[in-house]
């Protein structure tokens, strides 16, 4: 049975606040770091039946908020094959973080135990990890008491981006094996990195230096490491890495400010030359945000959406030129936050799917391709390719020389990508190498095609779980009549478009439009806002204006 006794008396010292709720959402459990201890210790326990349940195999516990703002902390799992957890196993998870008392938390994890069918016998191994945040070291200290009053084998990766973690996950679980996806080290993800990019890039001109916005965050280590490795095959300049600056996480920076904003993070205005290649990671370095600055000084944004188009088009051709493009299908994977234009670019060229918000959808979605390309708009994505796939590539025979490249190419692409979750360093030298290989700077990138003008908007309301959505988010269910109200709002818009939905990582209903030119979209997003605002409002002084 569970070792009940030491489960009590760890649980006693990590009390669950009467007055929360807690739900697993888009990436797990993300609020107040400060909030969270009993929810992290708690998450521990659970991470040790995961493996057991899956025999052993180690379980990844990563404790980060992402984007979320410096006093925000939260908690994802990665399951063995270093994807995000199983959704069946959300449920579990909040049911156990909500459980009132110790002794409801014995009930809850004793009726796992035999509703899941786990046999206790087994080990459990997890690696655990965390980003910079200052409530980092003491929900460390509340999953370590987790581990131990389970008897977890327990495995510090210390402080690193969420994707390092994935990838440690499952290189530790296909080690030895023939599937072995590299040296289970930080150390190993940054030399298969380095040497599958330096591969790549041989004999293209020596790309100009990036600048890299790091956000004050995990990333500016593991930037500053990877550039160690790399050397002059990529020279890096290295921009808000102050993590041990409080406040400044995310602090109008990275990722997600650059997207929601749609400008230059303000300390980048007095770097960047016109024409010069930048990037902006999150704060756990999951995602990436390019950009560049035109002659007039005018911003460019270069989105999720930018970078599965670039990358895209690059794997069709080489599989073309591999002579494989009758057995290698690609196929691209998006949400309803894909701009217009983007979608309209790739659905001419190949299959797309669209599925809601949260990368464990997208990956999922792009597993039914061959060779699946999956980004969120934010920044968020990377390439996948089947194990028959990556089977083929390693057995085809190519006919000619530039089939033979073309191949190489291919293979070496497989090891570049972190296929096991969007990871903002690889997605980024995954950029590199495309613009080195068509030899584009910002500008040719971006004339793909160009995106339809766009505005998010975030509201607040008295309860964001009243949203309820149905195809792929694209529409309101709940509260009964606002999808209607929307509709007739957006049909008044040129190449309007907008749809409402609740946030899974902030307390925030998410409100998106886009329409013929800049004013209108944001016209449009306003005045939906208004509409959600008025049908669940809450604090009159946080009506959108
Ligand atoms: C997380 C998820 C992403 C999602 C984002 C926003 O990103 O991993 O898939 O797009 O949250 O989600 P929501 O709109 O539900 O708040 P991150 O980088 O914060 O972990």
């Amino acid at each position: 049975g569970l070792p009940l006794e030491a489960i009590k008396s760890f649980s006693d010292a990590h009390p669950k606040p009467s007055e929360l709720h807690f739900q697993y959402g888009t990436a797990g459990f993300r609020t107040l770091g400060n909030t969270l201890d009993s929810v992290i210790f708690r998450v521990g326990i659970l991470a040790g039946l995961r493996s057991k349940k899956m025999d052993g195999r180690t379980i990844g516990v990563m404790v980060t908020a992402s984007h979320n703002p410096e006093q925000d902390n939260g908690v994802k799992l990665v399951d063995p094959r270093g994807e995000m957890l199983e959704a069946s196993w959300e449920a579990h998870a909040t049911v156990l973080a909500n459980a009132p008392t110790t002794d409801a938390l014995v009930e809850a994890l004793e009726a796992l135990v035999i509703n899941a069918k786990i046999d206790l016998s087994k080990p459990s191994r997890v690696v655990y990890a965390r980003d910079t945040r200052p409530s980092g070291p003491a929900l460390i200290s509340a999953l370590e008491d987790g581990f131990k009053a389970l008897g977890v084998e327990a495995r510090d990766g210390g402080i690193t981006t969420t994707p390092i973690l994935h990838y440690l996950v499952k290189a530790i679980n296909t080690k030895g094996s023939s599937e072995s996806y590299g040296e289970d080290s930080e150390e190993g993800y940054y030399t298969k990195l380095s040497e599958s990019f330096k591969k790549l890039i041989s004999g293209r001109t020596k790309p100009s230096p990036l600048v890299i916005d790091c956000a004050n965050g995990v990333g500016a280590h593991a930037a500053a490491k990877l550039s160690t490795y790399l050397g002059e095959s990529l020279p890096m300049i290295l921009e808000n890495t102050a993590t041990s600056t409080t406040g400044t996480l995310n602090d109008s920076c990275g990722a997600d400010y650059v997207k929601t904003m749609q400008r230059l993070p303000p300390n980048l205005v007095n770097v960047m030359k016109p024409g010069q290649r930048a990037c902006s990671l999150d704060g756990d370095a999951d995602r990436l945000m390019y950009y560049y600055l035109d002659e007039r000084g005018l911003f460019h944004m270069l989105d999720g959406d930018k970078i599965a188009a670039l990358v895209a088009a690059f794997i069709v051709e080489l599989v073309k030129l591999a002579g494989l493009d009758s057995e290698v299908k690609v196929g691209v994977v998006q949400t309803a936050y894909a701009n217009g234009a983007s979608t309209k670019y790739l659905a001419e060229r190949l299959p797309v799917k669209c599925v809601p918000t949260g990368v464990k959808h997208l990956h999922h979605a792009a597993e039914n391709y061959n060779i699946g390309v999956y980004f969120e708009a934010n920044g968020h994505g990377t390439v996948i390719f089947s194990p028959k796939t990556q089977e083929k590539l390693a057995q085809h025979e190519p006919s000619t020389p530039a089939q033979s490249t073309a191949l190489n190419h291919l293979i070496n692409l497989t090891q570049l990508i972190n296929q096991t979750v969007g990871d903002a360093l690889s997605d980024m030298l995954l950029v590199e190498v495309v613009l080195a290989h068509k030899s584009y700077s910002g500008v040719e990138w971006n004339s793909l095609y160009a995106d339809l003008p766009n505005r998010l908007v975030k509201v607040v309301v008295s309860d964001r779980n009243s949203f309820k959505t149905e195809d792929a988010e694209r529409r309101l269910v709940n509260p009964p009549g606002l999808q209607a109200k929307i509709d007739e709002l957006v049909q008044r818009y040129e190449a309007g478009r907008s749809f409402v939905r609740p946030s899974g990582t902030e307390d925030v209903v998410r409100v998106y439009a886009e329409a013929a030119v800049k004013a209108q979209a944001d016209e449009l997003a306003f005045r939906v806002a208004g509409l959600v605002y008025d049908e669940a409002g809450g604090d009159a002084s946080k009506r959108p204006k």
